[in-house]
C-alpha cells in the first residue's frame, strides 16, 4: 500500500517535470542581470533573517540540503513551486484585471486535448464513477460582446482524485476536452463531479507536509483555461460550495468568486451549474 503510494506521487512528479520541460515556457526568459540580483538578495536575505531569528542550527541546515536534493530527485518541484508559489504570481499577474477572476494553473495541464462541440460531454470512461455534472454557460468580453467560437478547456481529477496521464491505468485524455462555444458564446459541457483531491502525499512535498503538521488537501476543483481572439487568456478553477477545504485549500488558489452552487438536476440523477466568463482585452 505505502509502496504503491510512493511510486504513484515520483510517477506523477515524474511526468509534471517531463511536462514543465516540453512546455516551452522557459523559452523566452530575458531578465536583466540588475534584476536578477535584486530578486536572488531579497530571497537570500530573507533566508539569513530566518536563520538569525530562529538560530537554525547545522542539522537543520543539513537536513534542507537532503530535502531539497530529495525534491529534485522526485521531480517534485513543479508541485512544489505551483502549490506553496503559484498563488501569490498569480495574483500579481492578473490584479489589475476587469472581466472574471482566475486562479493558479497546478502541475497536470496537458496541451491540444481533443476538441468538442458544444454542448460536449468530456472522453470519459463507459463505467465513470461520480456524480453526472453539467457546467454551462457564456463566455463574453468585457466590454459585453458574446465570444463566438471561444475556447473553454477543462481537465479535471476523477471521482478517485486522479489526473489522466500522472496516474497510471486511466485513459489517455480521460476528463480533458476544450469545447468550443457556440455563435452566442455560449458553452455546455457534461462530465462528472471531481473528487476532493490530496497533492501526493508519498514524495518530498508530503514528507513536507508531515514534518510540518500540515494537511495535504485541496478543495474538489475544475481546471478551465478561457480563450479568444483578441482576449486575455482566463486560467481558473472552480469549486464546490460545501467542501470542507475551501477555507484551507493547501494551494491557497480558492477565491470567493469561483465558488459554485450547483443544483440537482429534474431526475435527481446529477447537478448542474451555470458559470459565465467575462476576458479582460489583450
Ligand atoms: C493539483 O491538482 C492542483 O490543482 C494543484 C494546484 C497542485 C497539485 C495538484
Ligand atoms: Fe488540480
Amino acid at each position: 500500500e505505502i509502496i504503491e503510494v510512493e511510486a504513484s506521487a515520483a510517477a506523477s512528479g515524474n511526468a509534471a517535470t517531463a511536462r514543465f520541460r516540453e512546455s516551452g515556457k522557459t523559452t523566452a526568459v530575458e531578465t536583466s542581470t540588475e534584476r536578477v540580483s535584486l530578486l536572488a538578495n531579497e530571497v537570500l536575505s530573507a533566508v539569513y533573517d530566518t536563520v538569525r531569528r530562529h538560530e537554525v542550527t547545522y542539522a537543520e541546515f543539513n537536513a534542507l540540503k537532503a530535502w531539497l536534493i530529495q525534491v529534485g530527485e522526485d521531480g517534485e518541484w513543479p508541485l512544489f513551486l505551483d502549490v506553496w508559489v503559484e498563488h501569490v504570481i498569480e495574483e500579481v499577474a492578473t490584479g489589475n484585471r476587469e472581466g472574471s477572476k482566475g486562479t493558479i494553473e497546478g502541475p497536470y495541464f496537458v496541451p491540444d486535448a481533443p476538441t468538442l462541440a458544444t454542448p460536449g460531454t468530456l472522453p470519459m470512461r463507459d463505467d465513470e464513477p461520480g456524480t453526472p455534472l453539467l457546467l454551462r454557460g457564456s463566455v463574453t468580453g468585457t466590454d459585453g460582446t458574446p465570444l463566438a467560437g471561444a475556447h473553454v478547456e477543462i481537465w479535471h481529477a476523477d471521482d478517485d482524485g486522479l489526473y489522466s496521464q500522472f496516474a497510471p491505468g486511466l485513459p489517455e485524455w480521460n476528463l480533458r476536452g476544450i469545447i468550443v462555444a457556440d455563435e452566442h458564446g455560449h458553452y455546455e459541457i457534461n462530465t462528472i463531479q471531481p473528487a476532493p483531491y490530496q497533492i501526493p502525499t508519498g514524495g518530498s512535498c508530503g514528507n513536507l507536509i508531515t514534518a510540518a503538521g500540515w494537511h495535504a488537501w485541496r478543495p474538489a476543483h475544475l481546471h478551465l483555461k478561457i480563450s479568444a481572439p483578441g482576449r486575455q487568456l482566463l486560467t481558473a478553477q472552480l469549486y464546490f460550495e460545501g467542501d470542507s477545504h475551501l477555507s484551507n485549500d493547501v494551494a491557497s488558489a480558492v477565491k470567493p468568486e469561483l465558488v459554485l452552487k450547483p443544483l440537482p438536476t429534474a431526475d435527481g440523477t446529477g447537478r448542474h451549474v451555470t458559470y459565465n466568463f467575462v476576458l479582460d482585452p489583450a
